[in-house]
């Protein structure tokens, strides 16, 4: 059975980390089909946004421990460089946006993978773990760099030495999370946002998702001229003159993603 599974509907692709009985811990084979999943949705034109979860009772158990082990594994020297690092970067870089849809547990790798992610939701059994301290290891994935971002550096440090669980309600309260959702209507109420987003003014997205991702490292003023280019490249796109057609015909728009 396929590691990831991939379908791409009505112009939502939708990821599914597909190693259930590991909680989706990733292999090698797993990470790199990920990374060319990742490449498919960048480049087609039809998709419009993407939708990350995991099948089972879990999100993602981070790194599959085993492989680290196994003298026939990728070794530790490239499971960085080769598997998660390009995995964070092509999420950020991806022109469309990515909701992480958190089904249960998201630890190590599994839980900065989804904080890397533009939209993060999940259901109220969701949690996240910085395992990394307890296996004797840093937290990677991006994680040094997402979580004092989303949550300050007292919470982060913390969370990453001290390796605590923490619940889908606390991630929410302290930032780490967009919205939860009572797990009986969770999938419906995660899809209906990719259904939302699927349907917006996909270039604009794109460039929110890369003016805040800039924000980090610009002054004030560096941010003021970003602003203003993105705001011309949103401007001359089809999708900015069928919203003004729209709002004074006094219609709902209809965005192509143009
Ligand atoms: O170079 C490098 O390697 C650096 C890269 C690092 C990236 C990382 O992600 S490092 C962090 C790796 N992840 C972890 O340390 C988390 C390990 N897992 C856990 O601590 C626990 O499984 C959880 C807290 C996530 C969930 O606990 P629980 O009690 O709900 O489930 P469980 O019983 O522990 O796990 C269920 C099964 O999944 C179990 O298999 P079994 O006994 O039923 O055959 C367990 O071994 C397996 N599993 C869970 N996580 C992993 C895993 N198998 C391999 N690797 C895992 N990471």
């Amino acid at each position: 059975m396929s590691s990831i599974l991939f379908t791409i509907e009505s112009g939502i692709a939708n990821i599914v980390f597909n190693r259930p009985d590991k909680l989706n811990a990733f292999n090698r084979e797993m990470a790199l089909s990920f990374q060319e999943k990742l490449d498919i949705c960048a480049n087609d034109t039809e998709v419009r946004c993407v939708f990350i979860t995991g099948n089972g009772k879990g999100f993602c158990a981070g790194q599959d421990l085993a492989e680290v082990v196994d003298p026939n594994g990728p070794g530790m020297g490239k499971i960085l460089s080769e598997h998660y690092n390009p995995i964070i970067l092509r999420i950020r870089s991806l022109s469309k946006p990515v909701i992480a849809a958190i089904n249960g547990v998201a630890a190590g790798a599994g839980a900065n993978i989804a904080l890397a992610c533009d939209i993060v939701i999940a259901n109220h059994s969701a949690s996240f773990i910085q395992a990394f301290s307890k296996i004797g290891l840093i937290p990677d994935s991006g994680g040094s760099y997402t979580l004092p971002r989303l949550i300050g550096y007292q919470r982060s440090t913390a969370l990453m030495m001290l390796g605590d669980k923490v619940m889908a309600a606390d991630a929410l309260q302290m930032g780490m999370l967009y919205k939860i959702f009572p797990d009986e209507i969770f999938e419906a109420e995660a899809k209906k946002i990719a259904v939302t987003l699927s349907k917006m003014p996909t270039k604009t997205l794109g460039y929110i998702k890369y003016a805040l991702q800039e924000s980090a490292g610009n002054s004030l003023a560096s941010q003021l001229e970003l602003e203003d280019e993105y705001q011309q490249k949103a401007a001359a796109t089809m999708d900015f003159k069928e919203g003004v057609e729209a709002f004074l015909a006094k219609r709902a728009p209809i965005f192509k993603g143009e």
